[in-house]
């Protein structure tokens, strides 16, 4: 058959409303989607990742065909008929005319790079168009960081406030006050009840996914099984409505906590679909910000939420764009240690750790503060390989793509950046980690204790930390009050730090069980 346009839908690209579609013509275009090999395994994805994505790609392609459009879809078979999609591409043309190719501007750098060689490859014009999605183009951060030393988030966010007014009143914020994460800090207390997650049922489409993946990718981190992720944009609606109704009010003020066997506390769980494009952010913010003025969520809550989405996770894919393709080799405390196996599931006396791996193995999920607090927390401190903990990160989590992945680990977590995404790096001992959970009260290590084969290992690996980043750190003015209170310690105190430090590490090295 003769087509106008072939129209390539990625993955991560299931959004009605992109121009790629809005723009296109069913009566004289083709979709294409297809499920790759080189996608699905340029790293090894957590098996519901891929559940998730080829699923919500399945499903969307039926929704294409029911609202008129052509879709030639190649689903995974295994074979290396169609190992990637520039074959897909080629494939297509060997089946059908086509005068042209669309596709939405892929959201990571390594693909746009590929993009672009693929006109010349295949002797037709390929357009790449915007995404629409976001809220915040390229041309405006650009202008954005023109000129600055260092990014806080914080103007980022006030400036994304004022230009799609949201949350605000007469030019100024609501409440009078831009950010409520004060009131955002509470412990758990005992006997929480946090509310149980949505759950999506599989469906045919989904349970012959969930087949192919067993088959396919039995070798793949974590559990495929149970998996209730949404694989529709309508069971995505209805995450968020239960998130709006059954989690939002209590969101801020539990946003930090973190509970033993509780995975999901009181966050939203909407990234797997903002990041697929089954849910657009905008409708996220809206939602949130019509509870505020309802009266059913309190403004901390509704504030802390939006400034998620409005604020960070803008942010971050700013800052990725602006700062590929360097960005993803920056190491600017130079950390080489290679990742140790308990982040693959090997056994760890470590319970915050055991739990965090334990949840994200399970569920390709951990909500943030395992992620930047434990797991990320270990990673700075330890002084692991910035390229192996970016790897880890983008394979085990279900919403994982490299845009939002890499400054979160590079910038927030490692300070590989040097601090050009935080102002100092999140390192803490586990005081801080104790006062945010009750994982200490069952672990083998003792949080107040501060040296010995006892103490908790984040308690001296901070010192440690600090003291060898000292030439690095000390004159960073966010950070005088800790290296103070190092260089007030008497040598004999210094020294227990480093010889536990030495002995943890030498066991860690060794692949022991710490
Ligand atoms: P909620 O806590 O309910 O937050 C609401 C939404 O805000 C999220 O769905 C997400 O879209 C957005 N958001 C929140 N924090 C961030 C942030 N720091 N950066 C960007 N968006 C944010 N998020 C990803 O989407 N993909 C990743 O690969 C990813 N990797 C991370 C790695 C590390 C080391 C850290 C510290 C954070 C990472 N994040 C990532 C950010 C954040 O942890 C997740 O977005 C969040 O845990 C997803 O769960 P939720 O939807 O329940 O989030
Ligand atoms: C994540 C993912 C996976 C696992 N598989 C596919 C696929 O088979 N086909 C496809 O079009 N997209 C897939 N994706 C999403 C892409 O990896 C994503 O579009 C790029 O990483 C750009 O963000
Ligand atoms: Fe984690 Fe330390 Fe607490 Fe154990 S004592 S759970 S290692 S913070």
């Amino acid at each position: 058959m003769a087509y106008q346009t072939l129209r390539l839908i990625l993955g991560d690209q299931l959004t009605h409303t992109l121009p790629i579609l809005e723009h296109g013509d069913p009566s004289t275009d083709i979709v294409l989607m297809a499920e790759v090999h080189s996608e699905a395994t340029y790293v090894r994805h957590h098996k519901k990742k891929i559940a998730l994505i080829f699923s919500a790609m399945r499903h969307f392609a039926e929704e294409l065909r029911e609202a008129g459009w052509k879709v030639l879809y190649f689903a995974y078979d295994g074979t290396q008929t169609v190992p990637d999609l520039f074959k897909a591409l080629e494939t297509a043309q060997s089946i059908h005319d086509f005068a042209s190719v669309s596709v939405t501007e892929p959201a990571e750098f390594r693909l746009l790079e590929e993009i672009k060689q693929w006109s010349d490859r295949l002797e037709c014009p390929v357009d790449i168009l915007p995404d629409s999605r976001f809220l915040c183009d390229h041309a405006t951060f650009q202008n954005w960081a023109k000129g600055r030393k260092q990014f806080r988030m914080e103007y980022f966010y006030r400036e994304m406030r004022r230009a799609y007014d949201v949350l605000m009143s007469d030019g100024s914020p609501v409440g009078g006050k831009w950010n409520y994460d004060a009131e955002n800090r509470r412990p758990p207390s005992d006997g929480l009840d946090v509310p149980p997650p949505f759950q999506a049922s599989p469906d045919r489409i989904t349970q012959e996914v969930l087949a192919l993946v067993e088959d396919h990718f039995p070798e793949h981190f974590g559990d495929l099984h149970p998996f209730h992720f949404a694989v529709t944009r309508t069971d995505a609606l209805a995450v968020l409505d239960h998130f709006i109704t059954t989690r939002l009010s209590l969101f801020g003020t539990y946003q930090d906590a973190m509970v033993q066997d509780e995975p999901w506390m009181f966050h939203s769980h909407l990234s797997f679909y903002l990041n697929c494009g089954l849910l657009v952010p905008m409708e996220c913010i809206r939602a949130a910000e019509a509870a505020y003025h309802r009266g059913t969520a309190p403004l901390n809550a509704v504030e802390g939420f939006i400034r998620q989405i409005l604020g960070w996770r803008e942010y971050v894919r700013g800052l990725y764009w602006l700062r590929m393709p360097g960005y993803a080799s920056e190491n600017a405390l130079n950390a080489q240690r290679p990742l140790p196996a308990m982040y693959w599931g090997k056994p760890t006396q470590m319970n915050c750790m055991r739990q965090s791996i334990d949840q994200t193995w399970k569920w390709a999920y951990a909500h943030h503060i395992q992620r930047l607090m434990v797991l990320g927390n270990f990673a700075l401190l330890a002084g692991l390989s910035p390229k192996e903990v970016n790897e880890w990160y983008l394979i085990v989590y279900a919403d994982a793509f490299e845009w939002v992945e890499l400054p979160n680990v590079s910038g927030m977590v490692l300070f590989a950046d040097g601090g050009l995404l935080a102002s100092k790096p999140y390192a803490a001992s586990g005081a801080y980690i104790n006062r945010m959970s009750n994982y200490c009260t069952t672990c083998r290590y003792s949080p107040t204790r501060k040296n010995g084969p006892s103490a908790c290992p984040f308690n001296y690996l901070y010192w440690d930390f600090l003291d060898r980043n000292a030439e690095r750190l000390s004159g960073n003015p966010r950070l005088a009050m800790p290296y103070r209170t190092l260089t007030r310690m008497s040598e004999d105190k210094r020294q227990a730090i480093r010889d536990d430090a030495a002995r943890f590490f030498k066991s860690l090295d060794k692949g022991e069980v710490v």
